[in-house]
């Protein structure tokens, strides 16, 4: 029986991008520095003169799936993390951007094969993506371990 897993061990070599949406920027702001201390911890160089390390900004969680579709498929990233929040208050067509940022997502790591991260937060309330950005606990710290995970995951089973 084999044991299939993703480690930490070579986490500091992944070549990293961030899609990162400015929609609910106090919000998605806070998972990026929770992601990018993450990243750091393990190794992974996070300056601004980073070579493994690129951030892309996009309006909203909708337009995420097609700029992580290019990144991916530019053969330069590993892993590709999306971070976005999505707040029921704020809008009536709360269900179309969330559904449509999930499956183009999860649509565009299959069919690139390159690990999509979903992160983006979908919350009733301001109060509660401050809670997970944050306050009580910051998810963009989670987002960049399971891409992390993934990273190295995919090695084993490629
Ligand atoms: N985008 C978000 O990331 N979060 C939201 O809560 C949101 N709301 O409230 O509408 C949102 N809308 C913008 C959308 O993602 C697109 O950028 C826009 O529709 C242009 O395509």
């Amino acid at each position: 029986m084999a044991t299939i897993e993703g480690t930490f061990e070579n986490s500091s070599s992944l070549r990293v991008a961030i899609v990162i949406a400015r929609f609910n920027d106090l919000i998605t702001n806070k998972l990026l520095s929770g992601c990018l201390d993450c990243l750091s911890r393990h190794g992974i160089d996070t300056s601004e003169s980073s070579q493994q390390l690129d951030i892309a900004w996009v309006p909203g969680s909708f337009e995420l799936p097609i700029v992580s579709q290019k990144l991916a498929l530019s053969g330069k990233y590993e892993v590709v993390i999306t971070l976005g929040a999505v707040i029921r208050g704020d809008t009536p067509h709360f269900d179309v951007v969330v559904s449509e940022a999930s499956k183009g997502i999860a649509t565009v790591s299959r069919e690139t094969g390159i690990p999509i991260i979903f992160g983006v937060l979908t919350t009733d309330t301001m109060q509660q993506a401050l809670e997970r950005a944050g306050i009580k606990n910051n998810l963009g710290w989670s987002y960049a371990l399971q891409a992390l995970e993934m990273g190295s995951l995919m090695k084993v089973v490629s």
